[in-house]
């Protein structure tokens, strides 16, 4: 094995060609690393019988490798700009696993925290998540960080990636269960598309012994509860997970805080967030099965109303896709960015795909969005036509030119009969 040096394994990973599990279903001649970690004890007979251990332990000793070559370092866990339940957990136990090596590792993020089951958990289990807005960064000394860590994202969803880019800070590692976004030169890679979270990764990490959770102290609990639940929220409350999901399910739930859980769970959505959803029951068009909502200029904190607006309109009969999208504005900084989201209950649709194939590439071949299973979101940075909306006439046309630009790529692919652009 190439440990401890950058080199590009994407080449060779089997998971990010083919995402079948059964592909690396090993059997019992498969002979066991000799107990790297030292620390396997008790779970040997549960965790190591099961389905794909095999790949989860060799990437949790690599991992253990990767942070031994770093020790006493400080680095940065880069989230996407509005980080879930999945990425925030996954960080955080990430950090905690780290802090054994005296690696320091700070969780930053450059948007913001929109959902309102994201600001609960932040704050109920205070989990350490800091936000980095970009205006802020100049008053940071990126020079103290010796590497970074991209965590449930590959960098196309953070404006961060080209600030510790440019900052020349080194990748570590990455961690993540979206399909393949690109080439990344990392030193550690555990891409796994066919993983339904991230933090079903990182619970299989701490199966293996990377850290041994322990009851009594209550920032494992919490942490373990954070982890169940973004593994939840990524398999849609486990209804799409599966059987690496569930077994992971089932070892957090010895640490789990049921209450704690359920404070988190029972967090009201704003007014604001609301709203948004009602604009998209208004808006929607329903074509070959397909439900397609712009909602319209919404604040930046009010960001995640476009997946949650999507979580709800894909409930519709005869719906087995939802596209929500809208113009999101942040008023101190004049920035707008067009902001949409996919949710699909059709196994045959891989929602990557369709909208890496609806929208394209930017001009430096970046995608504007992508995927993972039954989900998918996109980001259209608006540049030059960003503010100027005191004149409402203005902001009116914006948004109308861009509605029915997205609608356009939208439907192409929804009916491809079709070429919207003659119509009407
Ligand atoms: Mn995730």
């Amino acid at each position: 094995m190439q440990l401890n040096s950058p080199i590009s394994q994407l080449e060779t990973f089997p998971l990010t060609k083919d995402s079948s599990p059964e592909e690396v279903d090993i059997d019992v001649d498969v002979p066991l690393v000799k107990n790297p970690a030292n620390v396997i004890t008790g779970e040997t007979n549960t965790f190591l019988g099961q389905r794909n251990n095999y790949l989860a332990y060799q990437k949790s000793e690599e991992l253990r490798l990767t942070l031994l070559g770093h020790r006493h370092e400080r680095h940065l866990i880069v989230l996407q700009d509005f980080p879930d339940p999945d990425a925030l957990s996954s960080a955080w136990t990430y950090q905690l696993i780290a802090q054994q090596y005296d690696i320091k590792c700070e969780i930053v993020y450059a948007g913001t925290l929109s959902h309102q089951e994201n600001i609960a958990l932040v704050k109920l289990t205070g989990l350490p998540a800091q936000r980095w807005a970009l205006p802020t960064l100049k008053s940071k000394d990126l020079s103290l960080y010796q590497g970074f860590i991209l965590i449930d994202n590959q960098g196309t969803t953070s404006q961060l990636l080209s600030v510790v880019q440019q900052a020349k800070i080194p990748l570590i590692a990455v961690i993540d269960h979206h399909s393949l976004q690109g080439e990344l030169k990392s030193e550690f890679i555990d891409i796994r598309p066919a993983v339904r979270s991230t933090a079903t990764i990182f619970t299989q990490y701490l199966q293996s012994g990377l850290l041994s959770l322990d009851n009594s102290i209550s920032q494992h609990v919490k942490c373990a509860t954070a982890l169940m639940h973004g593994l939840r929220s990524d398999t849609d409350r486990l209804m799409q997970a599966q059987e690496e999901d569930f077994i992971a399910a089932g070892y957090l739930s010895r640490f789990c805080d049921v209450q704690l859980l359920n404070a988190v769970l029972q967090a009201n959505r704003s007014k604001r967030v609301m709203d948004v959803i009602e604009r998209s029951l208004k808006n929607r068009i329903i074509q070959n099965n397909f439900s397609i909502a712009g909602v319209g200029y919404l604040r930046y904190d009010d960001r995640d109303a476009i997946p949650q607006a999507a979580d709800f309109i894909v409930t519709e009969e005869n719906v087995h896709t939802a596209v929500v999208y809208g113009i999101v504005h942040d008023e101190d900084e004049e920035l707008e960015i067009v902001i949409g989201s996919l949710r699909t209950t059709k196994l045959t649709l891989d929602p990557d795909e369709f909208i890496k194939e609806a929208f394209g590439q930017d001009s430096s071949g970046r995608f504007f969005g992508g995927g993972r299973t039954s989900a998918g979101g996109f980001e259209i940075p608006m540049g030059f036509l960003s503010g100027g909306n005191e004149n409402s006439n203005y902001a009116k046309m914006k948004w109308e030119v861009f509605d029915a630009q997205i609608k356009q790529k939208l439907l192409r692919l929804v009916n491809p009969k079709d070429n919207p652009i003659h119509q009407g």
